[in-house]
């Protein structure tokens, strides 16, 4: 899937878009699934609107964005679980992170037209603070996207940070940090964008007329150990390549796990 140039290019600007991970036909089993998701969460208590509360937009705008962002996807529809370890993700993997690939988790990000919730630009690793900072997110895109609906956008080299500091943990100043400093990352349906959890990254609301459905999973190296029992989850710890040297000496708290 990807090359050795491919692989220099992430270690300089801490990310990487590949082209056609997925086939339409498995693009197509997932938007299947997300829908059965959506529907199911309709009918519960569970439903919810998940966008990020802060001062990044004025309150007026805020209140009407929806996102639609649930976790441990793969544990609600087996095709998430076929595209967290599909042979193509698994090489791109294994060529970015190393030999032993293990699962941290997954979730959908749902913007929906006309009103779908940005992100203000921010790192992940404060919400799931890793040793060696193997971590990277890949974000499966289930849709087309770009600047109108709301596409992921990088500041390229910002990997090479250490943690910056966020509002609350959440996000980074929006004034110093601006959407607009961001490099935008247009993608097809069956891309993926893979980025480092420290590489600073957000996306802008979805003012089109199209759905911008994606499918996040976060991957790290097993031997690379959380600094802190954060964001612990039971859809945590899959291997998707190699072995796990760990296994016997370190297991997640499970008791801390949402419900
Ligand atoms: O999908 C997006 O637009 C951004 C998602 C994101 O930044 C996150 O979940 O941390």
């Amino acid at each position: 899937m990807i090359n050795q140039a491919d692989v220099e290019f992430y270690k300089t600007n801490g990310y990487l878009l590949v082209r056609g991970v997925f086939s339409q036909n498995e693009v197509e089993q997932m938007r299947t699934a997300i829908d059965g998701i959506l529907n199911r969460a309709a009918q519960s208590k569970f439903d919810s609107n998940a966008t990020w509360q802060g001062d990044y937009l004025p309150p007026d705008q805020l209140k009407k964005l929806v996102l639609k962002g649930f976790h441990d996807v793969h544990y609600q529809d087996a095709s998430f679980t076929r595209a967290a370890i599909h042979p193509n993700m698994a090489s791109v993997l294994s060529q970015l992170i190393g030999p032993n690939v293990q699962l941290h988790h997954s979730k959908m990000l749902v913007k929906p037209p006309e009103n779908g919730a940005a992100f203000p630009l921010h790192q992940d690793a404060p919400y799931f603070p890793h040793a060696n900072h193997s971590m990277l997110a890949a974000s499966v895109h289930l849709d087309d996207s770009d600047m109108e609906n709301g596409c992921l956008c990088v500041i390229p080299g910002t990997h090479k940070n250490d943690i910056m500091p966020h509002v609350g943990r959440y996000y980074l100043d929006h004034k110093e940090y601006p959407l607009s400093m961001a490099t935008p990352c247009p993608a097809k349906a069956g891309d993926v964008l893979f980025f480092n959890y420290l590489t600073v990254h957000g996306s802008d609301v979805n003012r089109s007329t199209r759905n911008r459905r994606n499918v996040l999973y976060q991957y790290r190296d097993p031997m690379d150990i959380p600094t802190a029992d954060v964001h612990v989850n039971w859809g945590q710890g899959l291997m998707v390549c190699g072995e796990n040297p760990l296994y016997r000496e370190y297991h997640a708290n499970h008791t801390l796990a949402a419900k």
